[in-house]
């Protein structure tokens, strides 16, 4: 069958090979064609922007923004909304026009650096060029997508440290210059191998920019308990992953009457102090986004999405979901607003009040808020049980959740794990058993949640700080094993951050990236140990 459309960026990737006709997120090839031009042309602008950096030129903040979240705009599940798309393609092709006016050196530009198209007809021809398939050697590919799906998932971490007030420009010029590298034919595998590990150095940067972002506005995350059942006020829910749209949520349904609930990977927004305040602040509903069909039906409130994973929602209750930030679906109103802008939530609470309130679909609590402040808080606690052998091992288990029935391999190995083994934890992979009720060894709970997928980062300075304390030379000899689940872009700067970092070993499921050719995932096997899951049998044996 002749392939109608080319994407292999995320874990569920049909056939595990890549969605060729529809992808399994809902994407359709008209979607999907005007990301792979988004992401031509923000490599095009990319070079511009390089080039005025080498020629003493500052480059605004709100360019190094548009980059950004152009690159978020084609995370999965972030934005299904053609229009969004190709007006993010009208608008870059502008502001390139110009950056390249303001070129010394307009010598030997790149055909994505200099290619202009006015009207969707153009558009849709030149998108049939750019994809994923037009690098033709398959490492070379492997390579490009390996640096630019890192590069999307610290896109990602960027806008929302963006909206905070805080930017890091080394970040955002590496970000650039790098994605203007996977044009260059002249590099060789050695070169990208190269440029992909320093994408993961990158990406500790941007999660540090992230993490300095969130406890400066919103305190440092401390152990809390949070409420899964309901209220008996309406509510809305939010999701994603946008602390500050989080912030106004909260301002502005103050006294209405209206509760807040947050769902997915907002559910860490209650761990920070600033947030506590809030009496309508009412607890998590729900799991991890690929529960949303049944979850956002009972709910029966609206429903804000700021950043992925939105799954297409059916009929019965689009209505209520609204998006925000990067992402968009079409029929659903987008509350729009500029960086660092407040926002107007109005309609979302005018529409709350309308709603019955939600449908109780569990009861009980959570436990979160291990970040790394908390942990080195408790860190006496934890030498002493790790010294005592109490604690004999801690398991990084960080990332995704998905729908694959594959995973349940995860709630399983939970399970399956010695009782002196801690769980750390962050991200929405914490959904697969964090109710799971593991109890604790010494009062340390056995399921540790740092937060946020982004929040992977504490884990690796609570990794740092215990190396420290046992006055070890390599990470590798701390007693911690890798077994992380991934799913999207996210996860891969997460990935890359870790291999910067020196961590070998690390375990990857439930299946091995599609995008990593024969030969690239030798070369990650080789020199970092990198390996996939077995049966949960198999890898206790393994790990323990
Ligand atoms: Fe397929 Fe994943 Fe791409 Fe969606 S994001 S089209 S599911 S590979
Ligand atoms: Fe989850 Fe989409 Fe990746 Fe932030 S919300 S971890 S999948």
């Amino acid at each position: 069958m002749e392939n109608k459309m080319f994407c292999y960026q995320c874990q569920e990737t049909a056939g595990c090979s890549g969605c060729t006709q529809r992808g399994v997120c809902g994407k359709t090839p008209e979607i999907a064609a005007m990301q792979d031009l988004l992401i031509y042309v923000t490599k095009g602008i990319s070079e511009v922007t390089t080039r005025l950096r080498k020629e003493g030129k500052e480059v605004s903040k709100n360019i190094n923004h548009m980059i950004t979240t152009n690159l978020f705009t084609t995370i999965t599940n972030a934005n299904f909304d053609e229009h969004s798309i190709v007006s993010r393609i009208s608008k870059t092709l502008e502001v390139k026009s110009n950056l390249i006016d303001m070129l010394n050196n307009k010598e030997n530009l790149s055909d994505a650096a200099l290619w202009e198209g006015s009207n969707i007809e153009e558009f849709k021809s030149k998108s049939k060029m750019v994809g994923v398939l037009s690098t033709k050697d398959e490492d070379i590919r492997s390579l490009r997508e390996l640096i630019i799906y890192g590069l999307k998932g610290l896109s990602a971490y960027s806008k929302h440290a963006n909206v905070l007030g805080q930017d890091n420009a080394e970040v955002d010029a590496f970000l650039q210059s790098a994605l203007a590298k996977t044009l260059d034919d002249s590099l060789s595998i050695d070169d990208l191998v190269k440029l992909t590990l320093e994408t993961g150095k990158y990406g500790v940067d941007g999660m540090a920019l992230l993490d300095k972002a969130n406890t400066s506005a919103y305190g440092n995350p401390e152990i809390t308990k949070v409420n899964i059942g309901v209220r008996s006020n309406p509510g809305i829910l939010i999701s994603g992953h946008d602390l500050r749209d989080m912030e106004m949520l909260l301002k502005q349904t103050e006294g209405t009457g209206v509760d807040v609930y947050t769902h997915s990977e907002m559910l860490p927004a209650h761990y920070y102090p600033a947030f506590k305040k809030y009496k309508h602040f009412a607890g998590n509903y729900g799991n991890a986004w690929w529960k949303q069909k049944e979850e956002f039906e009972s709910f029966n409130g609206p429903i804000l999405m700021t950043s992925n994973c939105i799954v297409p929602p059916k009929d019965s209750y689009k209505d209520r979901i609204y998006t925000t930030g990067a992402t968009g679906f079409p029929g659903c109103k987008h509350i729009d607003g500029k960086s660092g802008e407040e926002k107007d939530f109005s309609t979302i609470i005018e529409h709350a009040k309308k709603c019955l309130p939600p449908k109780e679909i569990e009861k009980g609590e959570i436990v979160g808020g291990f970040a790394h402040n908390q942990v080195f808080a408790l860190a006496d606690k934890v030498v002493e049980a790790v010294k005592s052998g109490a604690i004999k091992k801690f398991v990084v288990m960080a990332g995704c959740d998905g729908r694959a029935k594959s995973r349940n391999y995860y709630t399983e190995f939970a399970k399956a794990i010695p009782k002196d083994t801690v769980i750390l934890t962050a991200g929405c992979a914490k959904y697969k058993y964090n109710k799971l009720n593991l109890g604790d060894i010494n009062g340390i709970p056995r399921v540790l949640d740092a937060g946020q997928c982004n929040d992977s980062y504490s884990l690796a300075v609570i990794a740092l700080k215990l190396k420290e304390i046992f006055g070890l030379d390599d990470i590798n000899k701390l007693p911690i094993v890798y077994n992380i689940a991934w799913y999207e872009q996210k996860a891969v700067i997460v990935l890359l951050a870790l291999l910067y970092l020196g961590v070998k070993n690390i375990h990857l499921g439930p299946t091995l990236p599609a995008f990593l050719s024969p030969n690239i995932a030798k070369v990650l096997v080789d020199n970092f140990g990198i390996a996939g899951i077995g049966t949960v049998e198999d890898d206790i044996k393994l790990f323990f």
